[in-house]
């Protein structure tokens, strides 16, 4: 077993809701949800003229390989009517693995730890929430310390 963090983003439709639905389909068998981070509304980043999103972090702990991780999380994108029209553009539900234990995995269709992940508070803020001192397996940076140093970025915390 691993544990593992996904980042999860919603702005289109019932942005509560999406988030809800996406982490009631990850648990499985062969995925346990430990913890989910708070909520924050975030001011959209790389493609600004969109809604703000719903952003949250799942900490999960499974027994699946990185590759069958992403096909369970794009399933689940697909399930939940996600349409990709515009790159970095508006969606239902967005979910990207962030950290996948210690492992670091590049290859065509995944890269873990996620690539920009050091650069986006909206990824940092709930992180840091969870795991504030787990070290980034490349930089071995804190989450605290990139949260630190990341870019300013609009958000609310939702309560
Ligand atoms: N996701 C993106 C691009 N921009 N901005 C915010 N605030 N939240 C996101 O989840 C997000 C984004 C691409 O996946
Ligand atoms: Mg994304
Ligand atoms: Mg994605």
């Amino acid at each position: 077993m691993k544990t593992v963090y996904l980042s999860l983003g919603s702005n289109v439709g019932d942005r509560e809701d999406n988030l809800r639905a996406a982490i009631e389909r990850l648990a499985a068998p062969d995925l346990h949800v430990l913890r989910t981070s708070p909520v924050y509304e975030t001011e959209p980043v790389d493609y600004t003229a969109q809604r703000w999103f719903l952003n949250l972090v799942v900490e999960a702990e499974t027994s699946l390989f990185p590759k069958l991780l992403l096909s369970r999380t794009a399933r689940i994108e697909r399930e939940l009517g996600r349409v990709r029209t515009v790159a970095k553009g508006p969606r239902t539900i967005d979910i990207d693995i962030l950290l996948y234990g210690k492992a670091v995995v590049e290859s065509a269709t995944l890269q873990i730890p996620h690539p920009r992940m050091a650069e986006r508070r909206f990824v940092l803020a709930p992180l840091a929430d969870l795991v504030p001192n787990l070290r980034h397996p490349v930089t071995h940076k804190t989450v605290r310390e990139m949260l630190d140093a990341a870019p300013v970025q609009k958000m609310r915390l939702i309560v």
